[in-house]
């Protein structure tokens, strides 16, 4: 047993929506610290690709093509996963979708869609992981919210509904299952360099708006979550629950 508390060896990760942008990125990061990875989407080419890149670099990594919004779905990669050996110690609910128009706009298909893929998912595998950790006596959740999760926007209603609901939902799993072993918490990304934000990047007076926001005045990287992803997986967070942690160049801190 190693004496670092950032050592995840022996642990195995399942990462919703990592074949690319932040969910790739923070699986690379519990992969170097040590975990065994379980890649997900729903793009096999992409999955695949993904998989390659961490081979690149020595990384052996599974991967699991399910839809996060087909609950069946989710119920038979669980089977897969117990039936292999690899119920995961640690879960990273990090897929989700982003749909901008003004709210007046939006037709109850498309709010349910970005519900569904940004919240409702990480009820339905965090209960499936969930009960495999409970039986286990430990496990750790890691929901990926937003800094959406506590500011409010213009044009992003749904998803800024589902991250604040992914703050109380992460706040109610740590108070449920928390004298069960598990630890859950949740990790605010602020404005990242990903290909969800390519539309504002390249936009100039969001960049513009943005620089004048951020204490850092710049755009997050994503490897810059992979850190706290790694704290929130590894033993030196035992005694952290419900709690985020807001990667956002200091913007929930400035008024
Ligand atoms: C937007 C962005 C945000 C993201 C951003 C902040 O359109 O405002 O997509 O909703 O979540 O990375 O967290």
């Amino acid at each position: 047993m190693s004496d670092n508390p950032f050592d995840l060896a022996g642990k195995t990760a399942l990462v919703t929506g990592s074949s690319r942008g932040l969910g790739f990125v923070m699986a690379r990061g519990l992969a170097r610290a040590g975990a065994r990875i379980i890649l997900n989407g729903v793009d096999t080419g992409r999955l695949q690709a993904a998989q390659a890149g961490l081979k690149q670099e020595g990384i052996e990594a599974q991967t699991l093509n399910f839809d996060v919004t087909n609950e069946a779905d989710v119920i038979a990669a669980f089977a897969v996963l117990d039936q292999r050996g690899m119920a995961p110690d640690i879960l990273v609910n990090n897929a989700g979708i982003q749909l901008r128009k003004p709210l007046l706009d939006f037709t109850s298909d498309e709010w349910r869609k970005v519900i569904d893929t940004n919240l409702t998912s990480a009820f339905v595998i965090g209960r499936e992981a969930a009960r495999r950790m409970v039986a286990r006596g430990h496990g750790k959740i890691i929901n990926i919210g937003s800094l959406a999760s506590e500011l409010a926007r213009p044009t992003v209603a749904p998803y800024t509904a589902a991250k604040g609901g992914i703050k109380m939902l992460t706040r109610s799993m740590a108070v449920e299952w928390a004298s069960k072993g598990l630890q859950v918490n949740g990790i605010g990304p602020g404005y990242m360099l990903t290909d969800m934000n390519q539309a504002l990047m390249d936009n100039a007076e969001f960049n513009t708006w943005l620089m004048s926001r951020v204490p850092a005045k710049r755009w997050g990287k994503p490897e810059e979550l992979a850190g706290a992803a790694v704290f929130l997986a590894s033993s030196a967070s035992d005694y952290i629950n419900g709690q985020m942690i807001y990667i956002d160049g200091g913007m929930l801190a400035a008024m």
